[in-house]
């Protein structure tokens, strides 16, 4: 039988987030596979763009059975019980087509938006989304106006379902990461609490943090990142 509790060298991990527009899903994410380019992938749904919405899980599989890769972000928002189950179903059916049967996979969460955080939420990312202008895959600002792209916002935050630990789905995660939300810099302080976090639970993938300085860098740069995938 197959031990999937045991975590060994040959284990593969994906990360899902649970989160509304703006939180640095993105972010963080470029900032960790910056830190970890050979090990680490990053998949965004924003630059799927045919009608099989199930290319997310399926390109981000295709990633984590490069021999090299260890760990692949699956960047979506997820912010409702039914996408996150969504997740985890088409994990089931696919993982075979992609990976050898006994590949053991350990799914890691990670809440971006705390709740009771939610109105200061809503005043940040939106000024954040503004700012960003065009520069993303689906919400242009000039096409769309600033009115369209906060209505955008809003039925997100409106519909979020956030993170209940006690229920299906969410009880399926086999680690959950639990992230504040703070006006600087958050996605620095994201990526520290990652790691740190990875690191404690699971330090076969993490064996080190990496230093400050390498993540202060990792950072900036991913601050700097242009989608290259336009979507319409
Ligand atoms: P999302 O993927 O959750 O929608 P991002 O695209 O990562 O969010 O971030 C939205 C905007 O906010 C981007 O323009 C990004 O550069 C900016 N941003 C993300 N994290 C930080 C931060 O910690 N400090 C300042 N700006 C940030």
């Amino acid at each position: 039988a197959i031990d999937y509790d045991k975590v060994d060298e040959h284990t593969k991990f994906l990360i899902f987030p649970i989160s509304v527009i703006g939180c640095g899903k993105t972010t963080t994410s470029q900032t960790l596979t910056n830190l970890f380019p050979e090990t680490w992938g990053h998949i965004q749904n924003d630059d799927i763009t045919g009608k099989d919405k199930s290319q997310l899980i399926k390109k981000s599989l295709e990633l984590l059975a490069k021999q090299e890769m260890k760990c692949v972000i699956v960047d979506r928002n997820n912010h409702q019980f039914r996408e996150r189950k969504q997740l985890f179903e088409w994990l089931d059916e696919l993982k075979e087509d992609y990976l050898a049967y006994d590949t053991n996979i350990k799914v890691i969460g990670i809440s971006f938006a705390p709740y009771d955080k939610l109105s200061k939420i809503r005043d940040i990312t939106m000024q954040r989304v503004i700012k960003r202008g065009n520069n993303h895959q689906s919400i242009k600002l000039d096409e769309l106006g600033e009115k369209k792209v906060i209505g955008i916002m809003s039925g997100f935050l409106k519909r979020y379902q956030p993170l209940n630990i006690d229920k299906s789905p969410d009880n399926m995660f086999d680690l959950m990461i639990e992230l504040d939300f703070n006006e600087i810099d958050s996605s620095l302080t994201n990526v520290k609490q990652i790691l740190n976090e990875i690191h404690r639970a699971y330090p076969i993938l993490m064996p080190e943090i990496p230093t400050d300085d390498k993540i202060d860098e990792a950072f900036r740069k991913s601050l700097e990142y242009k989608p290259t995938v336009r979507k319409i």
